[in-house]
């Protein structure tokens, strides 16, 4: 069935495109009772991606493809060395601080690949004194579990001078980062843009590609994190903010500068890869046109502000309508979202050929302080999520402060169900399921979901902690998977009250939503792929305190620990090695 408003909607600047997406919109009771995530969009075969066909890709496959249900092999594989060094030659806001950068740079290169590639990543541990990992944020990691880069659940840490090789397939497109996942480490510098080439749900002449958005702290984030775990500071603003690796300070710096070309469209993949920061982010007189949710092609919408949770990226497309001249992007830190109220508010110009030298003038557009989610959000491809009642309907996660078990010594603690995570970084849990022993301490916070292909449904919640109480929002990013958000609000959720107003009708789906402060936030996801999870808050300062469970899903059939490499034996060998008889400095948080 082809809808001529569809082809409009995709071919905007050319509504006779020829090349258009049948979309199959029918649903009937029956698709609504299987409550599959699969999409009934299908994709036009012949078709291919220009700037006025951005939703064509290739071979068969077009934005109506949903990637958790197929996806292109290309054969091809792209390779990137990446090797980690502490150094002080860096000053990304002209003031100079110790950086554990990716090849002497910071943020480290973008990982550019497209839909379908494999992505081979040889990562070198050139640290003096810490272990690392890396993480590669909203990659499924379907079937290759080993690669998700989780001291302590998926792999051990990589000991100083060891090397690992990170292989996994881009089976999604779009926008993401990777970063290590070693207890605060990514705050110290270990991150980089993630961009996966693909079909889009709206035009645009160039991708300019990743751009960060982060809080930054001149001490070093894993004494602030000690200090303030033990109760020895309260939570530390930011000292700064960078926008893709740059701003200025007291002592020089420069704003990232960006060139645009007058009647031109421009992607730009936002993420926010903040410690402790909710932005909301402009560019001055460029409103913009929003085409994905983290990894989710999103129906576009525009919008002058976006709200950016961490760990959440959007993808939005700006066209360089105006007067030629510089414009302000601002990046504004939120007041009552954690702790940043200062030092927030942070720059970068947009400039377009032919513009007269010096500063924007450019003034912003209103907007009113906030701390949730972005509200448009609907996915391009339809899912239908079974709206139960099911055996395993729904099950509860309370999240609070000071919860009395302690992620490692710390004084400061948050759990999930009043239990912190605290991972063993010389035992993952990868190789408990490889001896097939289930002993692990209670300090996991393991969840079991042993039958593949259910719908789990959860309520997080956060909930009054012993002795003190802090009600503050959380970023809740699950790995291995996305999640459908079918509810959020405020107070104590009240199955009589809150259950008929969960959206199950293609809710929002990504993999990072915010649970609102003393709030709840309703979650689903099935069970599709085999593995070690962790469902963690992405405020750094709080994965280190524990806030954190891990869903141990299909256990009998994780393929890539069943046969896993002698690599990934070896990995654990030479940390063994080093930890804790070598190691200058151990484990004092949870671990992630
Ligand atoms: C980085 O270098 C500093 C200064 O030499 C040192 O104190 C610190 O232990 C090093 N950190 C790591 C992780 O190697
Ligand atoms: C990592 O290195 C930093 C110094 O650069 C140190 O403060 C921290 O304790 C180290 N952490 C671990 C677990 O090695
Ligand atoms: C941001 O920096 C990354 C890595 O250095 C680069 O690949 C990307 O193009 C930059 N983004 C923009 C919008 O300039
Ligand atoms: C990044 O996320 C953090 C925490 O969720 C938030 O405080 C900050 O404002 C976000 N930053 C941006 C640029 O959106
Ligand atoms: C410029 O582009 C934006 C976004 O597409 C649009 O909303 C606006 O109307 C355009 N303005 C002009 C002057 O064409
Ligand atoms: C519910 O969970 C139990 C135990 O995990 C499992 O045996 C059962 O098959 C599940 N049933 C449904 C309908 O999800
Ligand atoms: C906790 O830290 C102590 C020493 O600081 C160490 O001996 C112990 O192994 C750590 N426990 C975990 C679970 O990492
Ligand atoms: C797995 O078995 C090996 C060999 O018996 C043992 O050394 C190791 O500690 C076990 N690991 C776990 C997590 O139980
Ligand atoms: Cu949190």
């Amino acid at each position: 069935m082809h809808s001529s408003k569809t082809l409009c909607f995709f071919a905007l600047a050319s509504c006779a495109v020829a090349s258009i997406i049948p979309l199959k919109q029918e649903r009937d009771d029956l698709q609504v009772r299987q409550a599959t995530s699969t999409s009934t969009k299908v994709a036009d075969p012949a078709c291919t991606n220009s700037p006025l066909t951005r939703s064509c890709w290739s071979n068969g496959f077009s934005i109506a493809t949903d990637f958790d249900v197929k996806f292109p092999t290309t054969g091809k594989t792209v390779k990137y060395n990446l090797e980690i060094t502490n150094t002080s030659a860096l000053a990304p806001d002209g003031t100079p601080r110790q950086i554990m950068a990716i090849n002497g740079q910071y943020p480290g290169p973008t990982i550019i690949a497209d839909w379908g590639d494999m992505i081979e990543v040889t990562l070198k541990n050139s640290l003096q004194n810490n272990g690392t990992g890396l993480h590669w944020h909203g990659i499924r990691q379907y079937h290759t579990n080993t690669e998700d880069g989780v001291p302590g659940i998926t792999e051990c840490p990589l000991a100083p001078g060891d090397t690992k090789v990170y292989t996994f397939q881009a089976t999604q497109f779009g926008t993401s980062w990777y970063h290590s996942h070693f207890s605060g480490q990514y705050a110290e510098g270990v991150v980089g843009g993630l961009q996966i080439n693909g079909p889009a749900t709206a035009n645009y002449d160039v991708d300019l590609g990743t751009y960060t958005i982060s809080d930054w702290y001149y001490q070093s984030t894993f004494q602030l994190a000690y200090l303030l775990n033990n109760g020895i500071i309260g939570v530390p603003s930011g000292s700064n903010g960078l926008i893709n690796g740059s701003m200025v300070s007291a002592n020089g710096g420069k704003y990232t500068t960006n060139t645009l070309t007058s009647g031109k469209r421009y992607r730009l993949r936002l993420i926010n890869t903040s410690v402790d920061n909710h932005f909301a982010v402009s560019l001055d007189n460029h409103p913009f046109t929003v085409i994905t949710s983290d990894f989710v092609p999103i129906k576009p919408y525009t919008t002058n502000w976006i709200f950016m949770g961490i760990g959440q990226r959007y993808d939005v497309i700006i066209t360089a309508n105006q007067t030629v001249g510089s414009y302000w992007f601002r990046a504004e830190v939120q007041s009552g979202c954690g702790s940043n109220d200062n030092n927030g508010n942070i720059k970068s110009i947009f400039t377009y050929a032919g513009a007269a030298a010096g500063d924007p003038t450019s003034t912003p557009t209103t907007y009113t302080q906030r701390c949730t989610d972005e509200t448009s959000l609907v996915p391009f491809w339809d899912s239908f999520i079974p709206s139960g009642p099911l055996v395993n309907f729904t099950q509860n996660l309370d999240v609070a402060i000071n919860i009395g078990a302690t992620a490692n010594g710390s004084v400061i603690t948050w759990g999930i169900n009043f239990n912190s995570l605290d991972v063993v970084w010389e035992k993952p849990i990868l190789e408990y399921v490889k001896n097939g022993t289930s002993d692990w301490p209670t300090s996991e916070n393991l969840i079991a979901l042993p039958n593949a292909g259910e719908w789990y449904y959860w309520i997080i919640q956060e909930v009054a902690g012993s002795p003190i109480t802090v009600s503050i929002p959380h970023p809740i990013h699950l790995h291995g998977h996305d999640f459908y958000v079918l509810g959020t609000g405020t107070g104590t959720y009240d199955q009589t009250v809150n259950a008929a107003g969960l959206d199950y009708n293609n809710p929002t789906r990504r993999d990072v939503a915010m649970l609102p402060a003393g709030g709840w936030l309703a979650i689903a996801f099935q069970t599709d792929n085999p593995g070690a999870w962790v469902m963690h808050c992405h405020i750094a300062w709080h994965a280190g305190e524990g806030l954190a469970v891990q869903f141990l899903e299909s256990e009998s059939s994780i393929p890539s620990v069943n046969s896993v490499s002698a690599a990934w034996e070896q990995t654990c060998a030479n940390w063994d090695a080093y930890y804790p008889s070598k190691a200058v400095y151990l484990k004092d948080d949870s671990g992630i």
